[in-house]
């Protein structure tokens, strides 16, 4: 193949190469290593210790899929924290939301912020806006210093290696239950039902065991491995399936729309299967 590739291995097994323009940014930060990359086909990339995390052409899906279902199932998501995600596009439309009156943004690595802010703007745009309230912080110690304060929390993580593992512990699911008000809602991003075979389920029966309400839904993120993702969902009262499709509220949206809502939680029987 002529010219310069990226490679990320997905798995042992699976890869994925994207043809590069020109590398803009390379640094290592306390906690990770850092590229942007201009790639012909997905455009500008963000990749963390060389796993693809955000590009400019497909991230409107992950990043309304990550928000909007839970913003949309509480009737009034006044209050929102963002675990994770300082590239800025779960909070991009989280502030969209005209029910929300504050956006917390935790992350631990704040270079993953001013990386973004310069190099992925129209990702990370947002994160001036007066409604955002940044911290960088880890997102464990955050969510084990807070209780009964959250209307909705979104973790936007990377992948269960690493620093990010703890995202995935069951006990921290507990916490995550412990900083929402008693009406709250979490979404978690989970990974490929192809490839995480295991992770999926486990996940799900982790979030079941202690939110009334669990749902997985799915969506099609291209540079993800697999291009089918998932996001599990904890909600202590209402039911992402048994809200009224009139009351989404209209905001400027690529991908998720009203019918989308209910449709990302219709799972083929392949899926269903791995979560019985
Ligand atoms: N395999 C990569 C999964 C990354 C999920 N989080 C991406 C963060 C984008 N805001």
């Amino acid at each position: 193949m002529k010219g310069l590739w990226f490679t990320e291995d997905q798995t042992e097994r699976l890869r994925i190469s994207l043809k590069i323009k020109e590398t803009l940014h390379s640094e290592k930060s306390q906690f990770q290593t850092l590229d942007v990359v201009d790639t012909y086909e997905f455009g500008r990339m963000l990749l963390l210790d060389g796993i693809i995390m955000t590009t400019i052409k497909d991230e409107f899906v992950y990043h309304e899929m990550i928000t909007l279902p839970a913003l949309n199932t509480h009737p009034n998501p006044k209050n929102v924290l963002v675990i994770g995600g300082g590239d800025g596009g779960a909070i991009r439309e989280i502030v969209k939301h005209p029910k929300v009156e504050k956006a917390t943004l935790c992350e631990i690595d704040g270079r993953v912020i001013e990386v973004s802010k310069k190099y992925l703007p129209e990702i990370a745009g947002s994160l001036d806006h007066p409604k955002v309230t940044i911290l960088v912080d880890d997102g464990i110690k955050h969510i084990k210093e807070n209780r009964n304060k959250y209307d909705v929390i979104c973790v936007d993580s990377t992948d269960p290696i690493g620093p990010a593992v703890g995202l995935f512990a069951k006990e921290f699911y507990q916490g995550v239950y412990d900083a929402l008000k008693g009406d709250g809602i979490f979404v978690a991003q989970t990974e490929s039902p192809w490839v995480n075979e295991d992770l999926v389920p486990r996940i799900f029966r982790d979030v079941q065991s202690i939110f009334p309400i669990t749902k997985l839904y799915l969506a099609n993120v291209p540079t993800y491995p697999t291009g089918m993702w998932s996001f599990t969902m904890g909600s202590k009262k209402y039911d992402p399936l048994k809200i009224d499709k009139d009351s989404i509220v209209a905001i400027n949206t690529k991908y998720y729309n009203p019918t989308i809502h209910f449709n990302a939680f219709d799972l083929p029987p392949f899926v269903q299967d791995l979560l019985r």
